[in-house]
Protein backbone atom coordinates (compact mmCIF):
# COMPACT_ATOMS: atom_id res chain seq x y z
CA UNK A 1 0.00 0.00 0.00
CA UNK A 2 1.59 3.67 -0.60
CA UNK A 3 2.04 5.49 2.17
CA UNK A 4 -0.64 8.31 1.76
CA UNK A 5 -3.66 5.80 1.91
CA UNK A 6 -1.72 4.44 4.41
CA UNK A 7 -1.81 7.43 6.38
CA UNK A 8 -5.25 8.21 5.05
CA UNK A 9 -6.37 4.50 6.42
CA UNK A 10 -5.14 5.34 9.62
CA UNK A 11 -6.70 8.82 9.81
CA UNK A 12 -10.30 7.23 9.42
CA UNK A 13 -9.38 4.54 11.97
CA UNK A 14 -8.52 7.39 13.96
CA UNK A 15 -11.66 9.06 13.18
CA UNK A 16 -13.49 6.24 13.99
CA UNK A 17 -11.50 5.47 17.84
CA UNK A 18 -12.79 9.36 18.05
CA UNK A 19 -15.98 8.92 17.73
CA UNK A 20 -16.22 5.82 19.76
CA UNK A 21 -14.28 7.17 22.57
CA UNK A 22 -17.24 10.83 22.72
CA UNK A 23 -19.85 7.58 22.64
CA UNK A 24 -18.37 6.69 25.38
CA UNK A 25 -17.75 9.79 26.92
CA UNK A 26 -21.53 10.92 26.76
CA UNK A 27 -22.61 7.15 28.18
CA UNK A 28 -20.64 6.58 30.81
CA UNK A 29 -21.16 10.66 32.00
CA UNK A 30 -25.17 9.96 31.48
CA UNK A 31 -24.65 6.59 33.95
CA UNK A 32 -22.62 8.81 36.56
CA UNK A 33 -25.04 11.57 36.27
CA UNK A 34 -27.75 9.23 37.89
CA UNK A 35 -25.32 9.40 41.08
CA UNK A 36 -25.20 13.25 41.20
CA UNK A 37 -28.70 14.44 39.28
CA UNK A 38 -29.56 14.07 36.02
CA UNK A 39 -29.33 17.75 34.83
CA UNK A 40 -25.79 17.42 35.44
CA UNK A 41 -25.42 15.05 32.35
CA UNK A 42 -23.10 16.83 29.63
CA UNK A 43 -25.32 17.64 26.84
CA UNK A 44 -28.30 18.96 29.02
CA UNK A 45 -25.64 21.17 30.95
CA UNK A 46 -23.69 22.68 28.02
CA UNK A 47 -27.27 23.36 26.43
CA UNK A 48 -28.36 25.01 29.42
CA UNK A 49 -25.58 26.87 29.70
CA UNK A 50 -25.98 27.81 26.13
CA UNK A 51 -29.24 29.16 26.08
CA UNK A 52 -28.59 31.02 29.44
CA UNK A 53 -26.01 32.77 27.52
CA UNK A 54 -27.93 32.77 24.16
CA UNK A 55 -29.01 36.89 23.49
CA UNK A 56 -33.18 37.49 23.36
CA UNK A 57 -33.09 37.93 19.93
CA UNK A 58 -31.45 34.47 18.74
CA UNK A 59 -33.72 33.06 21.55
CA UNK A 60 -37.00 34.59 19.90
CA UNK A 61 -35.51 33.36 16.52
CA UNK A 62 -35.19 29.91 17.51
CA UNK A 63 -38.32 29.92 19.19
CA UNK A 64 -40.02 31.30 16.02
CA UNK A 65 -38.33 28.92 13.63
CA UNK A 66 -38.31 25.96 15.61
CA UNK A 67 -41.06 26.19 18.44
CA UNK A 68 -41.31 23.88 20.58
CA UNK A 69 -38.76 21.62 18.95
CA UNK A 70 -36.11 24.53 19.42
CA UNK A 71 -34.26 22.20 22.46
CA UNK A 72 -34.19 19.18 20.32
CA UNK A 73 -32.37 21.24 17.87
CA UNK A 74 -29.97 22.39 20.12
CA UNK A 75 -29.02 18.94 21.44
CA UNK A 76 -28.58 17.52 18.04
CA UNK A 77 -26.61 20.45 17.58
CA UNK A 78 -25.00 19.71 20.94
CA UNK A 79 -23.66 16.18 19.55
CA UNK A 80 -23.26 16.41 16.48
CA UNK A 81 -20.51 19.49 17.07
CA UNK A 82 -19.25 17.03 19.58
CA UNK A 83 -18.77 14.11 17.22
CA UNK A 84 -17.47 16.38 14.44
CA UNK A 85 -14.60 17.45 17.18
CA UNK A 86 -13.95 13.57 18.59
CA UNK A 87 -13.38 12.82 14.78
CA UNK A 88 -11.11 15.32 14.63
CA UNK A 89 -9.22 14.64 17.61
CA UNK A 90 -9.38 10.81 16.64
CA UNK A 91 -8.04 11.75 12.95
CA UNK A 92 -5.28 13.14 14.73
CA UNK A 93 -4.46 10.41 17.83
CA UNK A 94 -1.79 8.10 16.05
CA UNK A 95 0.51 11.14 14.95
CA UNK A 96 -0.03 12.56 18.83
CA UNK A 97 -0.42 9.48 21.13
CA UNK A 98 -0.94 11.85 24.24
CA UNK A 99 -2.03 14.89 22.95
CA UNK A 100 -5.44 13.93 21.18
CA UNK A 101 -6.60 12.67 24.76
CA UNK A 102 -5.36 15.14 26.51
CA UNK A 103 -7.86 17.43 24.08
CA UNK A 104 -10.56 15.46 25.24
CA UNK A 105 -10.06 16.14 28.77
CA UNK A 106 -10.65 19.80 27.44
CA UNK A 107 -13.81 18.96 26.07
CA UNK A 108 -14.66 17.64 29.51
CA UNK A 109 -13.92 20.53 31.57
CA UNK A 110 -16.17 22.55 29.13
CA UNK A 111 -19.04 20.64 30.30
CA UNK A 112 -17.98 20.33 33.69
CA UNK A 113 -17.74 24.19 33.65
CA UNK A 114 -21.41 24.20 31.94
CA UNK A 115 -22.59 22.07 34.58
CA UNK A 116 -21.58 24.15 37.73
CA UNK A 117 -21.97 27.05 36.25
CA UNK A 118 -25.91 27.09 35.68
CA UNK A 119 -28.10 28.49 37.55
CA UNK A 120 -29.95 25.43 39.38
CA UNK A 121 -26.60 24.15 40.10
CA UNK A 122 -25.91 23.06 43.56
CA UNK A 123 -22.35 23.23 43.26
CA UNK A 124 -18.85 21.68 42.29
CA UNK A 125 -20.22 18.18 42.16
CA UNK A 126 -22.19 18.33 39.13
CA UNK A 127 -18.82 19.03 37.59
CA UNK A 128 -18.10 14.99 38.14
CA UNK A 129 -20.31 13.42 35.21
CA UNK A 130 -18.25 15.33 32.69
CA UNK A 131 -15.37 14.40 34.30
CA UNK A 132 -16.04 11.41 34.69
CA UNK A 133 -16.67 10.87 31.13
CA UNK A 134 -14.00 12.53 29.49
CA UNK A 135 -11.21 10.31 31.18
CA UNK A 136 -13.08 7.52 30.05
CA UNK A 137 -13.17 8.63 26.50
CA UNK A 138 -9.09 9.53 27.14
CA UNK A 139 -8.56 6.11 28.05
CA UNK A 140 -10.07 4.81 25.59
CA UNK A 141 -9.00 7.18 22.19
CA UNK A 142 -4.96 6.86 23.98
CA UNK A 143 -5.81 2.35 23.65
CA UNK A 144 -7.31 2.34 20.51
CA UNK A 145 -4.90 5.03 18.99
CA UNK A 146 -2.08 2.80 20.47
CA UNK A 147 -3.08 -0.58 18.31
CA UNK A 148 -2.74 1.96 14.98
CA UNK A 149 0.68 2.98 14.10
CA UNK A 150 1.99 6.64 14.25
CA UNK A 151 2.83 7.91 10.50
CA UNK A 152 6.64 7.68 11.43
CA UNK A 153 6.37 4.22 12.26
CA UNK A 154 4.27 3.06 9.31
CA UNK A 155 6.97 2.74 6.90
CA UNK A 156 9.07 1.08 9.22
CA UNK A 157 6.34 -1.97 9.90
CA UNK A 158 7.06 -5.30 9.31
CA UNK A 159 5.74 -7.17 6.51
CA UNK A 160 2.28 -6.67 4.40
CA UNK A 161 -0.94 -4.92 5.14
CA UNK A 162 -1.64 -1.61 6.97
CA UNK A 163 0.88 -2.08 10.00
CA UNK A 164 -2.54 -1.67 12.31
CA UNK A 165 -2.79 -4.31 15.12
CA UNK A 166 -6.35 -5.14 13.28
CA UNK A 167 -7.12 -7.84 16.35
CA UNK A 168 -6.13 -5.28 18.96
CA UNK A 169 -7.93 -2.81 17.43
CA UNK A 170 -11.61 -4.24 16.05
CA UNK A 171 -11.67 -5.82 19.88
CA UNK A 172 -11.35 -2.19 21.45
CA UNK A 173 -13.40 -0.62 19.66
CA UNK A 174 -16.06 -3.53 19.54
CA UNK A 175 -15.13 -3.57 23.30
CA UNK A 176 -15.98 0.31 23.79
CA UNK A 177 -19.11 0.20 22.13
CA UNK A 178 -19.99 -2.71 23.64
CA UNK A 179 -19.73 -1.09 26.67
CA UNK A 180 -20.78 2.63 25.75
CA UNK A 181 -24.22 0.79 24.21
CA UNK A 182 -24.78 -0.90 27.51
CA UNK A 183 -24.00 2.09 30.07
CA UNK A 184 -25.98 5.15 28.29
CA UNK A 185 -29.83 3.43 27.98
CA UNK A 186 -28.82 2.36 32.02
CA UNK A 187 -28.22 5.85 32.78
CA UNK A 188 -31.17 6.92 30.84
CA UNK A 189 -33.30 4.52 32.16
CA UNK A 190 -32.19 4.60 35.97
CA UNK A 191 -33.21 8.47 35.09
CA UNK A 192 -36.18 7.78 33.74
CA UNK A 193 -36.78 5.80 37.06
CA UNK A 194 -37.64 9.29 38.77
CA UNK A 195 -39.35 10.55 35.95
CA UNK A 196 -41.71 7.68 36.58
CA UNK A 197 -42.41 8.44 40.01
CA UNK A 198 -42.85 11.88 40.16
CA UNK A 199 -45.30 10.46 37.00
CA UNK A 200 -46.79 8.30 39.51
CA UNK A 201 -47.69 11.08 42.13
CA UNK A 202 -49.06 13.30 39.81
CA UNK A 203 -51.36 10.11 38.72
CA UNK A 204 -52.13 10.08 42.16
CA UNK A 205 -53.42 13.87 42.52
CA UNK A 206 -57.08 14.08 43.01
CA UNK A 207 -57.95 17.35 42.90
CA UNK A 208 -60.39 18.94 45.42
CA UNK A 209 -63.71 20.88 43.89
CA UNK A 210 -63.54 24.33 43.85
CA UNK A 211 -64.77 26.47 46.93
CA UNK A 212 -65.52 29.21 44.38
CA UNK A 213 -66.43 27.77 40.69
CA UNK A 214 -65.51 29.60 37.56
CA UNK A 215 -68.31 31.27 36.87
CA UNK A 216 -70.29 29.39 33.96
CA UNK A 217 -69.08 30.54 30.53
CA UNK A 218 -71.76 32.70 28.90
CA UNK A 219 -73.58 31.59 25.76
CA UNK A 220 -71.87 32.51 22.61
CA UNK A 221 -67.97 33.24 24.04
CA UNK A 222 -67.18 30.45 21.79
CA UNK A 223 -68.03 30.96 18.02
CA UNK A 224 -66.89 28.02 16.66
CA UNK A 225 -66.03 29.13 13.39
CA UNK A 226 -64.00 26.91 10.99
CA UNK A 227 -60.55 27.84 11.41
CA UNK A 228 -60.81 30.41 14.70
CA UNK A 229 -59.12 29.48 17.61
CA UNK A 230 -61.30 27.38 20.27
CA UNK A 231 -61.95 29.78 23.31
CA UNK A 232 -60.67 27.52 25.80
CA UNK A 233 -56.84 26.23 24.73
CA UNK A 234 -56.70 22.07 25.43
CA UNK A 235 -53.46 21.79 27.24
CA UNK A 236 -51.90 19.80 24.52
CA UNK A 237 -52.20 22.52 21.78
CA UNK A 238 -51.40 25.42 24.57
CA UNK A 239 -48.13 27.18 24.19
CA UNK A 240 -45.09 26.40 25.69
CA UNK A 241 -42.18 28.50 26.77
CA UNK A 242 -39.17 27.99 28.86
CA UNK A 243 -35.48 27.39 29.43
CA UNK A 244 -35.98 23.81 30.32
CA UNK A 245 -34.02 21.34 28.05
CA UNK A 246 -35.51 18.62 29.96
CA UNK A 247 -39.18 19.04 31.75
CA UNK A 248 -38.53 18.78 35.19
CA UNK A 249 -40.35 16.07 36.45
CA UNK A 250 -40.98 17.12 40.31
CA UNK A 251 -42.54 14.18 42.91
CA UNK A 252 -45.34 15.91 44.37
CA UNK A 253 -44.58 13.95 47.39
CA UNK A 254 -41.42 15.77 47.98
CA UNK A 255 -42.55 18.87 47.01
CA UNK A 256 -42.56 22.25 49.33
CA UNK A 257 -43.03 26.06 48.67
CA UNK A 258 -41.12 28.27 51.40
CA UNK A 259 -42.16 32.34 51.19
CA UNK A 260 -39.72 34.02 52.86
CA UNK A 261 -37.73 37.56 52.70
CA UNK A 262 -38.66 41.30 53.01
CA UNK A 263 -41.24 42.36 55.70
CA UNK A 264 -42.45 39.09 55.79
CA UNK A 265 -43.33 38.37 59.25
CA UNK A 266 -44.41 34.74 59.35
CA UNK A 267 -42.11 33.09 56.99
CA UNK A 268 -44.05 29.66 55.60
CA UNK A 269 -43.05 26.16 54.07
CA UNK A 270 -46.10 24.87 52.63
CA UNK A 271 -46.38 20.78 50.90
CA UNK A 272 -48.59 19.76 48.01
CA UNK A 273 -51.47 18.84 50.29
CA UNK A 274 -51.37 21.84 52.65
CA UNK A 275 -52.57 23.91 49.76
CA UNK A 276 -54.97 21.35 48.45
CA UNK A 277 -56.58 21.96 51.88
CA UNK A 278 -57.28 25.59 51.26
CA UNK A 279 -60.07 27.05 49.46
CA UNK A 280 -58.87 26.89 46.04
CA UNK A 281 -60.26 29.40 43.19
CA UNK A 282 -61.16 28.38 39.35
CA UNK A 283 -60.75 30.90 37.01
CA UNK A 284 -60.95 31.61 32.86
CA UNK A 285 -57.35 33.28 32.34
CA UNK A 286 -54.97 34.01 28.93
CA UNK A 287 -51.66 34.20 29.64
CA UNK A 288 -49.18 35.71 26.85
CA UNK A 289 -45.33 35.57 26.55
CA UNK A 290 -43.48 38.53 25.62
CA UNK A 291 -42.08 37.02 22.91
CA UNK A 292 -45.50 37.15 21.14
CA UNK A 293 -44.89 38.71 17.44
CA UNK A 294 -48.21 40.29 16.10
CA UNK A 295 -50.26 38.08 15.15
CA UNK A 296 -48.34 35.08 16.77
CA UNK A 297 -49.42 31.46 18.32
CA UNK A 298 -47.68 32.06 22.18
CA UNK A 299 -51.32 33.14 23.79
CA UNK A 300 -53.28 30.90 25.45
CA UNK A 301 -56.72 30.41 27.73
CA UNK A 302 -57.81 28.25 30.01
CA UNK A 303 -59.22 27.18 33.23
CA UNK A 304 -57.14 27.72 36.54
CA UNK A 305 -57.66 25.93 39.69
CA UNK A 306 -55.68 27.00 42.37
CA UNK A 307 -54.91 28.63 45.68
CA UNK A 308 -55.12 32.90 45.58
CA UNK A 309 -52.02 33.88 46.03
CA UNK A 310 -52.77 36.95 47.71
CA UNK A 311 -54.38 34.57 50.75
CA UNK A 312 -51.08 32.98 50.83
CA UNK A 313 -48.92 35.93 51.32
CA UNK A 314 -51.30 37.56 54.21
CA UNK A 315 -51.21 35.35 55.82
CA UNK A 316 -47.04 35.32 55.86
CA UNK A 317 -47.84 39.04 57.04
CA UNK A 318 -47.23 41.21 53.52
CA UNK A 319 -48.04 43.50 52.71
CA UNK A 320 -48.69 45.90 49.85
CA UNK A 321 -46.32 48.65 49.21
CA UNK A 322 -49.23 50.50 49.22
CA UNK A 323 -50.26 50.26 52.50
CA UNK A 324 -46.55 50.79 53.57
CA UNK A 325 -45.02 47.08 52.91
CA UNK A 326 -41.38 47.12 52.43
CA UNK A 327 -41.41 44.99 49.20
CA UNK A 328 -42.18 45.93 45.68
CA UNK A 329 -41.22 42.85 44.07
CA UNK A 330 -42.38 39.04 44.52
CA UNK A 331 -39.23 36.68 43.66
CA UNK A 332 -40.39 33.44 42.10
CA UNK A 333 -37.94 30.74 41.91
CA UNK A 334 -38.42 27.12 40.07
CA UNK A 335 -37.10 23.81 40.54
CA UNK A 336 -34.61 24.64 37.37
CA UNK A 337 -33.14 27.59 38.70
CA UNK A 338 -35.60 30.38 36.69
CA UNK A 339 -36.04 33.08 38.60
CA UNK A 340 -39.10 36.00 37.87
CA UNK A 341 -40.52 39.18 39.86
CA UNK A 342 -43.30 40.26 39.79
CA UNK A 343 -44.58 43.59 41.34
CA UNK A 344 -46.03 42.79 44.84
CA UNK A 345 -49.05 46.06 44.51
CA UNK A 346 -50.07 43.71 41.40
CA UNK A 347 -50.38 40.20 43.07
CA UNK A 348 -52.91 42.03 45.91
CA UNK A 349 -54.62 44.16 43.90
CA UNK A 350 -57.75 42.10 43.98
CA UNK A 351 -57.30 40.03 41.03
CA UNK A 352 -57.06 36.12 40.68
CA UNK A 353 -53.35 35.89 40.93
CA UNK A 354 -53.11 31.95 41.58
CA UNK A 355 -50.48 29.37 42.90
CA UNK A 356 -52.06 27.02 39.96
CA UNK A 357 -52.95 22.90 40.97
CA UNK A 358 -54.61 22.45 37.87
CA UNK A 359 -55.02 23.00 34.27
CA UNK A 360 -58.74 22.40 32.15
CA UNK A 361 -59.42 20.36 35.35
CA UNK A 362 -56.51 18.07 35.32
CA UNK A 363 -53.20 18.41 37.88
CA UNK A 364 -50.98 20.51 35.53
CA UNK A 365 -49.20 18.91 32.66
CA UNK A 366 -45.32 18.69 33.46
CA UNK A 367 -45.13 20.90 30.44
CA UNK A 368 -46.84 23.51 32.29
CA UNK A 369 -45.29 23.73 35.23
CA UNK A 370 -46.85 20.46 37.78
CA UNK A 371 -47.30 20.62 40.66
CA UNK A 372 -47.72 24.10 41.02
CA UNK A 373 -46.70 27.35 39.22
CA UNK A 374 -48.23 30.84 39.37
CA UNK A 375 -50.51 33.41 37.60
CA UNK A 376 -51.15 36.46 37.42
CA UNK A 377 -53.93 38.16 35.07
CA UNK A 378 -52.66 40.77 32.71
CA UNK A 379 -49.01 39.79 33.33
CA UNK A 380 -46.65 39.14 30.64
CA UNK A 381 -45.75 34.97 31.68
CA UNK A 382 -41.84 35.76 32.50
CA UNK A 383 -42.98 38.19 34.92
CA UNK A 384 -45.25 36.30 36.56
CA UNK A 385 -46.08 32.69 35.47
CA UNK A 386 -43.72 30.77 37.24
CA UNK A 387 -43.53 26.85 35.97
CA UNK A 388 -42.38 24.26 38.94
CA UNK A 389 -42.37 26.63 41.84
CA UNK A 390 -40.45 25.85 44.97
CA UNK A 391 -39.35 29.45 46.24
CA UNK A 392 -41.31 33.21 46.84
CA UNK A 393 -39.11 36.01 47.91
CA UNK A 394 -40.36 39.24 48.99
CA UNK A 395 -37.49 41.81 47.93
CA UNK A 396 -37.31 45.10 45.93
CA UNK A 397 -37.53 45.83 42.54
CA UNK A 398 -33.79 47.85 43.53
CA UNK A 399 -32.32 44.78 45.11
CA UNK A 400 -32.51 42.18 42.43
CA UNK A 401 -33.17 41.53 38.89
CA UNK A 402 -34.85 38.05 37.70
CA UNK A 403 -33.48 36.04 35.04
CA UNK A 404 -35.10 37.81 31.99
CA UNK A 405 -34.34 41.05 33.19
CA UNK A 406 -30.70 40.84 33.39
CA UNK A 407 -31.01 39.47 29.79
CA UNK A 408 -32.74 43.12 28.89
CA UNK A 409 -36.44 42.88 29.09
CA UNK A 410 -38.17 44.90 31.51
CA UNK A 411 -38.74 44.02 35.12
CA UNK A 412 -42.23 45.28 35.05
CA UNK A 413 -44.69 44.11 31.57
CA UNK A 414 -47.88 44.46 31.72
CA UNK A 415 -49.56 42.70 28.86
CA UNK A 416 -50.19 44.67 25.34
CA UNK A 417 -53.77 45.09 24.19
CA UNK A 418 -53.54 43.07 20.94
CA UNK A 419 -56.14 41.09 18.32
CA UNK A 420 -55.26 38.34 16.16
CA UNK A 421 -56.60 37.65 12.66
CA UNK A 422 -57.17 33.46 12.60
CA UNK A 423 -58.63 33.57 9.56
CA UNK A 424 -58.81 33.57 6.38
CA UNK A 425 -54.94 32.42 6.62
CA UNK A 426 -52.14 34.33 4.82
CA UNK A 427 -51.76 34.35 1.36
CA UNK A 428 -55.47 32.25 1.52
CA UNK A 429 -57.43 31.97 -2.08
CA UNK A 430 -61.10 32.51 -1.11
CA UNK A 431 -64.01 32.88 -3.37
CA UNK A 432 -65.49 36.55 -4.13
CA UNK A 433 -68.73 37.07 -2.39
CA UNK A 434 -69.56 36.52 1.98
CA UNK A 435 -65.98 35.64 3.54
CA UNK A 436 -66.02 35.80 7.17
CA UNK A 437 -62.96 36.94 8.94
CA UNK A 438 -62.65 35.97 12.45
CA UNK A 439 -60.08 35.79 15.52
CA UNK A 440 -58.97 36.65 18.76
CA UNK A 441 -58.23 40.13 21.18
CA UNK A 442 -56.76 40.20 24.40
CA UNK A 443 -56.40 42.89 26.79
CA UNK A 444 -56.19 40.64 30.40
CA UNK A 445 -57.45 42.48 33.05
CA UNK A 446 -58.78 45.70 31.42
CA UNK A 447 -61.25 43.64 29.21
CA UNK A 448 -62.12 43.86 25.45
CA UNK A 449 -64.49 46.77 24.42
CA UNK A 450 -64.08 46.51 20.13
CA UNK A 451 -62.36 45.09 17.52
CA UNK A 452 -62.56 46.82 13.86
CA UNK A 453 -61.47 45.63 10.91
CA UNK A 454 -60.08 47.58 7.75
CA UNK A 455 -59.78 46.64 4.24
CA UNK A 456 -57.40 47.58 2.49
CA UNK A 457 -57.27 51.62 2.55
CA UNK A 458 -60.74 51.60 3.49
CA UNK A 459 -63.05 52.79 6.98
CA UNK A 460 -62.40 50.78 9.93
CA UNK A 461 -65.61 48.54 10.54
CA UNK A 462 -66.99 47.75 13.77
CA UNK A 463 -66.70 43.92 14.24
CA UNK A 464 -68.89 41.66 16.14
CA UNK A 465 -67.84 40.47 19.73
CA UNK A 466 -68.21 37.32 21.06
CA UNK A 467 -70.02 37.27 24.63
CA UNK A 468 -67.48 38.48 27.52
CA UNK A 469 -66.33 35.47 29.41
CA UNK A 470 -64.42 37.93 31.87
CA UNK A 471 -61.52 40.86 31.66
CA UNK A 472 -58.44 38.30 32.04
CA UNK A 473 -59.77 36.36 28.93
CA UNK A 474 -59.41 36.85 25.47
CA UNK A 475 -62.50 37.74 23.32
CA UNK A 476 -63.40 36.08 19.67
CA UNK A 477 -65.09 38.65 16.99
CA UNK A 478 -66.05 38.27 13.41
CA UNK A 479 -66.37 40.40 10.79
CA UNK A 480 -68.55 39.58 7.71
CA UNK A 481 -66.88 40.98 4.80
CA UNK A 482 -68.28 41.15 1.24
CA UNK A 483 -65.43 39.28 -0.78
CA UNK A 484 -64.28 41.34 -4.01
CA UNK A 485 -62.42 39.84 -6.76
CA UNK A 486 -58.11 41.16 -6.40
CA UNK A 487 -55.50 40.85 -3.79
CA UNK A 488 -56.60 42.48 -0.09
CA UNK A 489 -55.23 43.47 2.90
CA UNK A 490 -57.33 42.63 5.85
CA UNK A 491 -55.94 44.54 9.18
CA UNK A 492 -57.61 44.13 12.31
CA UNK A 493 -57.40 46.70 15.64
CA UNK A 494 -59.07 45.84 19.50
CA UNK A 495 -59.72 48.84 21.98
CA UNK A 496 -59.79 47.82 25.34
CA UNK A 497 -62.32 48.85 28.14
CA UNK A 498 -59.66 51.68 29.49
CA UNK A 499 -60.67 53.25 25.71
CA UNK A 500 -57.38 52.77 24.75
CA UNK A 501 -56.95 51.92 20.56
CA UNK A 502 -54.37 49.46 19.87
CA UNK A 503 -51.48 51.03 18.13
CA UNK A 504 -50.26 50.85 14.51
CA UNK A 505 -46.63 51.91 15.65
CA UNK A 506 -44.68 48.65 14.94
CA UNK A 507 -42.21 47.27 18.12
CA UNK A 508 -40.38 44.53 18.85
CA UNK A 509 -41.05 42.16 21.65
CA UNK A 510 -37.59 43.09 23.54
CA UNK A 511 -37.83 44.49 25.90
CA UNK A 512 -41.77 44.72 26.62
CA UNK A 513 -43.80 43.03 24.03
CA UNK A 514 -44.45 43.73 20.73
CA UNK A 515 -47.02 46.50 19.26
CA UNK A 516 -48.76 46.84 16.14
CA UNK A 517 -51.45 45.55 14.14
CA UNK A 518 -51.82 42.47 12.80
CA UNK A 519 -52.84 42.26 8.91
CA UNK A 520 -53.42 39.59 6.34
CA UNK A 521 -53.00 39.50 2.75
CA UNK A 522 -55.36 37.05 0.70
CA UNK A 523 -56.67 36.76 -2.96
CA UNK A 524 -60.00 37.06 -4.04
CA UNK A 525 -60.92 35.01 -7.16
N1 LIG B 1 -39.55 27.71 35.50
C1 LIG B 1 -39.91 28.47 34.44
N2 LIG B 1 -41.09 29.11 34.44
C2 LIG B 1 -41.46 29.87 33.38
C3 LIG B 1 -40.59 30.05 32.29
C4 LIG B 1 -39.34 29.37 32.31
O1 LIG B 1 -38.52 29.48 31.38
N3 LIG B 1 -39.03 28.59 33.39
N4 LIG B 1 -40.99 30.82 31.21
C5 LIG B 1 -42.03 31.82 31.46
C6 LIG B 1 -42.56 32.37 30.23
S1 LIG B 1 -41.54 33.38 29.33
C7 LIG B 1 -43.86 32.16 29.85
S2 LIG B 1 -44.52 33.02 28.55
C8 LIG B 1 -44.72 31.20 30.54
C9 LIG B 1 -45.23 30.17 29.55
O2 LIG B 1 -46.01 29.22 30.20
P1 LIG B 1 -46.46 27.93 29.40
O3 LIG B 1 -45.22 27.28 28.85
O4 LIG B 1 -47.21 27.08 30.36
O5 LIG B 1 -47.36 28.42 28.28
O6 LIG B 1 -44.03 30.52 31.57
C10 LIG B 1 -43.16 31.31 32.33
N5 LIG B 1 -42.66 30.50 33.41
MO1 LIG C 1 -42.78 34.38 27.84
Amino acid sequence: MRTWRKSLLHAALGALSGLVAGYVALAVAELTAVAVRPEAGPVTAVGGAAIDRTPAAVKVWAIRNFGADDKLVLRLGIVAVLALFAMALGALAPRFRRAAPAGVLVFGAVGALAATSRPDSPGALDAVPSLVGAVAAAVVLYLLASRLPSPGAAAAMPGEGSGVDRRGFVLGLAGATAAAAVAGPLGRSLNAADAERAAESRAGVRLPAPASPAPPLPRGVDLKLPGLTPFTTPARDFYRVDTALTVPRVDVGGWRLRVHGRGVGKPLTVTFQDLLRRPLIERDTTLTCVSNEVGGPYVGTARWLGVPLADVLREAGVRAPSRGGPADQLVARSVDGMTLGTPVETVLDGRDALLAVGMNGAPLPFEHGFPVRMLVPGLFGYASACKWIKDIELTTFDAYDPYWVRRDWAAKAPVKTQSRIDTPKPFANVKAGAVTVAGVAWAQHKGVDGVEVRVDDGDWQRAELAAEAGVDTWRQWSFAWRATPGTHALHVRATDRTGYVQTAERTRTIPDGASGRHSVVVTVA
